[in-house]
């Protein structure tokens, strides 16, 4: 314990998305009906050292993302503007804090979280304000720059926050302190990992709307009924350095457990609790070592716990063996992601030097594939030194493989990774165009505003966009192989958060033609026909794909005929 101090501290788990993005969720005109929603860990964590540290502190969590979900999924809501929406998610909070802490993980809410600090100042002045994450970590020089922000910390914020609140409740300088940062002078500054994962606090749950967030967190990959979410993580850190990750920035290289013990406590406390049925593990490189994998799934048999798996980040396929799949398989995991990223050796092992055995990956995925399992692959393109010789290694590799969904991204510049210091070195990109970039869209296939020796960034996004579409839909392997149950799983989300989309419209009556689901097929072209007309997004797809549209309903040949597509 530090201090019996009474003290009013408010934690806010930072939005996490372009003030663009977020511009269109709030006036209604996002075209993605989907924003991640998932347990705020690092608040959590602060929060827990906290309560155990300041027994006297009244504690409040503001996950703010979860408000975002909130708010959008309510569909009397009229258009608000974002400040509007700020001030009204910080106006829950009764009390003024003393101190509020808020975390920026994710760079593309740059923008954003420097606009909910503004107006966390303006609505409490005298309060102390104390921004930490891997995004403040990883770009600090530009975040302490401003004034409405008194303390950055860097690096693990287990101690160093602990530490900073303690001095600041004794009017000491915290400059001494590893990790915080005051001002531009001692931006380098950092918190070491926390080397005992063991010390860490239990998390208190109770600070969060725990009956919102476990049934509408959004990590699992594809859509279960019932399902009741229980994130957790049970490493730190993890060792490959991979080129355009950032990962080990907080947390570092070595990685780091929670005692087999804590952690099937932890799980037992969220099933007997809460009611959750589905364990979310959020680790940086799950199954890291074998021996605590083992002993971990032991001891969950050996204490007759039931629940389903779900592993966002997908199994690191230098890491996993077909014995360790089986074993999450045994545990109720029903979709893997394999992050690949790429199909190219030489990509692997020069540019992103993740250095994926390419053969383990063929083995990995078809093993899984075979156990009936949905099996996904995330690849990424774009990353500077990658031609478009490389690139197509990698689609050719792709376009063999038994999967169910290929995960498109482009290499996006996140701070202080080796590939965002090569694209700035090269002049490909300035530190501003950093900022422009995340505030233009998240990591994912919308077009890169910069252009690099290799591609322009139109030409990049439209040639991974052509990838998606066809390797994903017209010629996806459960298509292909007339696995059509399959590939309706997959078709069933996409078309739910993008209602426009009548590629996988299309797709989806093939599959239900075939499966002898005629009304239902028929149906689905009728939406399609119905959408090119009224939606310009839809219209917009046909155009591009509509040789393969025609060629995939061409059972409804006769519905098409009288289909009066303006061409124009
Ligand atoms: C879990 C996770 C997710 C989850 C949950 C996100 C969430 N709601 O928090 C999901 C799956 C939804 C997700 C999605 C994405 N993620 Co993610 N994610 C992670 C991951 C693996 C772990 C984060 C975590 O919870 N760790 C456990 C907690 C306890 O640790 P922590 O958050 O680091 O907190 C500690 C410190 O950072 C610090 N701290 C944190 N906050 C604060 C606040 C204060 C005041 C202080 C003092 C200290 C402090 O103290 C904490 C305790 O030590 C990280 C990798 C990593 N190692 O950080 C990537 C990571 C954060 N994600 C990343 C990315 C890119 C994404 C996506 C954009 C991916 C995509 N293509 O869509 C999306 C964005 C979604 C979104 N809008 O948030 C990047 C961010 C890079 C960057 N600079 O922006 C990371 C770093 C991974 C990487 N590849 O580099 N992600
Ligand atoms: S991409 Fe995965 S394996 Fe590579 S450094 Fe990041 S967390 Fe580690």
């Amino acid at each position: 314990m530090k201090s019996l101090a009474s003290k009013n501290l408010l934690l806010i788990n930072g939005l996490a998305l372009p003030s663009k993005m977020l511009d269109e969720f709030l006036s209604k005109s996002a075209t993605d009906s989907n924003i991640y929603l998932s347990y705020p860990l690092g608040v959590m964590t602060l929060a827990g050292w906290c309560r155990q540290e300041f027994p006297n502190f009244n504690i409040q969590v503001l996950d703010a993302m979860m408000n975002l979900h909130k708010h959008i999924s309510n569909k009397n809501i009229r258009p608000i503007d974002s400040d509007t929406f700020i001030k009204n998610t910080l106006n829950q909070i009764e009390v003024t804090p003393d101190f509020i802490g808020l975390s920026i993980n994710c760079s593309n809410g740059h923008k954003i979280c420097l606009d909910m600090i503004r107006l966390c100042k303006e609505k409490w002045p005298k309060s102390k304000i104390i921004v930490g994450g891997v995004h403040v970590t990883t770009f600090t020089h530009k975040i302490i720059i401003d004034s409405n922000i008194d303390y950055a910390v860097r690096g693990a914020g287990d101690i160093a926050f602990v530490d900073l609140l303690q001095c600041l409740i004794e009017n000491k300088s915290p400059d001494n302190i590893d990790g915080v940062v005051a001002d531009i002078k001692n931006i380098s500054s950092i918190a070491r990992p926390l080397d005992d994962l063991d010390k860490i606090p239990p998390l208190p749950y109770d600070l969060i709307d725990m009956a919102y967030l476990i049934n509408n967190d959004s990590t699992s990959p594809i859509d279960e009924d019932g399902i009741r979410i229980g994130t957790i993580f049970m490493s730190r850190g993890c060792p490959f350095g991979c080129t355009f990750c950032s990962a080990d920035k907080v947390h570092g290289k070595k990685v780091l457990f929670i005692s087999v013990d804590k952690m099937i406590d932890n799980i037992e406390h969220l099933i007997n609790v809460y009611g959750v049925n589905t364990i979310c593990i959020m680790d940086d490189l799950f199954g890291a070592n074998k021996k605590y994998f083992n002993d971990f799934f032991r001891l969950i048999k050996e204490r007759k716990l039931n629940f389903r798996l779900v592993v966002p980040a997908g199994l690191n396929i230098n890491v996993f063996n077909e014995d360790m799949i089986d074993v999450l398989i045994e545990h109720g995991l029903k979709a893997i992601y394999f992050p690949l990223e790429s199909g190219s050796k030489y990509v692997q092992d020069n540019i992103i030097k993740k250095r994926v055995n390419l053969d383990k990956a063929i083995r990995l995925i078809n093993h899984t594939k075979q156990k009936g399992i949905f099996t996904g692959i995330n690849i990424v393109i774009g990353f500077p030194g990658e031609t478009k010789e490389l690139v197509y290694e990698t689609y050719e590799f792709i376009k063999k493989l038994p999967v169910d969904w290929i995960a498109f991204f482009i290499a996006y510049p996140y701070p202080e990774t080796e590939m965002t210091n090569i694209f700035l070195k090269r002049g490909d990109i300035t530190e501003d165009d950093l900022m422009e970039t995340w505030e233009c869209s998240t990591q994912g296939f919308k077009q890169r505003p910069f252009d690099t020796k290799e591609f322009s960034g139109e030409e990049l996004s439209d040639m991974v966009y052509d990838f998606n579409i066809e390797l994903n839909f017209f010629s996806n392997y459960n298509l292909r192989t007339k696995n059509y149950s399959d590939m309706l799983i997959k078709l069933d989300k996409i078309i739910n958060r993008y209602p426009f989309h009548v590629v996988a419209l299309a797709c989806r009556a093939k599959c239900y033609y075939e499966l002898d689901r005629q009304q239902e097929a028929f149906d689905d072209v009728n939406d399609m026909m119905n959408l090119i007309k009224s939606n310009i997004e839809s219209e917009k797809m046909f155009r591009r794909y509509k040789k393969w549209i025609v060629a995939t309903v061409d059972f409804a040949e006769d519905l098409m005929k009288g289909f009066n597509f303006n061409e124009k």
